[in-house]
């Protein structure tokens, strides 16, 4: 019996199936899992921050190719919301500040952390491939692709909670992202929740909203994998190669 013949799952379950992903998720990363044990110096997390800054600037234009691909107002008037939180607006100077601010916090200057002079390919391509796929796909796919988020409260907590006592060289003020992200991110996943389970109606749409998940999953594990063989293996891209002909 392929898919298309098999029944729908009821709503609660389709959500169960999307929440079971969570055992892809970065928090379960050799990076990530070094990062909540202590194991990182202060090179492989500024090589983190510096990296995921990459994603952070993204995230607002993922957002807004969302929104120009979407033409439901009522979605657009709730969406928009993420974009100011990551931009900033009036006095909320907003999550991309915070994390620069999270960049010098962490010892390196807000000049080094705008250059993305440490972007990695691997880190960028991940990105791109994120930024791409909400440019092209259908509105509601790309909604799909950001309930990653439904597993990042635990790995804000996580940073919260162990920052102070592994990595104490790094100033308080400099976690409020970190905070922030708390709050935010349980009002995105509702919202996004709500669309992906109104929209992929039959067992085959639920199906390829997993798939849509996976996607995701594996862009940022493939960001990890990128700052591991970097920072952790000591092997960044084309180390040791000969370049004089
Ligand atoms: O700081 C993060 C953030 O603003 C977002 C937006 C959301 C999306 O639209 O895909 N995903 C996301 C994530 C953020 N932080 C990551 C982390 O580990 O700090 C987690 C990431 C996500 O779970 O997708």
């Amino acid at each position: 019996m392929n898919t298309a013949d098999k029944q729908p799952w009821s709503r609660d379950e389709f959500e169960k199936r999307l929440r079971d992903m969570e055992c892809y998720y970065h928090i379960n990363h050799p990076y990530h899992v070094m990062m909540y044990q202590g194991e990182l110096n202060k090179a492989q997390i500024q090589g983190w921050v510096a990296n995921r800054f990459y994603y952070q600037i993204s995230i607002p234009r993922k957002d807004a190719a969302i929104m120009a691909n979407c033409p439901d107002r009522e979605t657009r008037r709730l969406w928009v919301q993420r974009i100011l939180d990551h931009d900033g607006y009036e006095d909320d100077q907003g999550g991309i500040e915070a994390w620069i601010q999270l960049g010098i916090a962490v010892g390196m200057s807000r000049d080094e952390i705008v250059s993305l002079k440490h972007v990695l390919p691997g880190v960028r391509f991940a990105v791109e491939a994120y930024l791409n796929f909400a440019r092209t796909a259908d509105w509601h796919e790309a909604a799909a692709s950001s309930l990653t988020e439904m597993f990042a409260p635990r790995i804000h907590q996580q940073r919260l909670d162990n920052w102070p006592d592994h990595y104490p060289w790094i100033s308080s003020e400099g976690l409020s992202y970190f905070r922030k992200r708390l709050s935010e991110a349980r009002r995105d996943v509702q919202h996004g929740l709500d669309i992906t389970l109104d929209w992929f109606k039959t067992r085959e749409q639920q199906e390829h909203a997993i798939s849509i998940l996976k996607l995701k999953l594996d862009i940022l594990w493939s960001m990890a994998d990128a700052m591991y063989l970097a920072y952790i293996l000591d092997r960044p891209p084309y180390k040791g190669i000969n370049e004089t002909k």
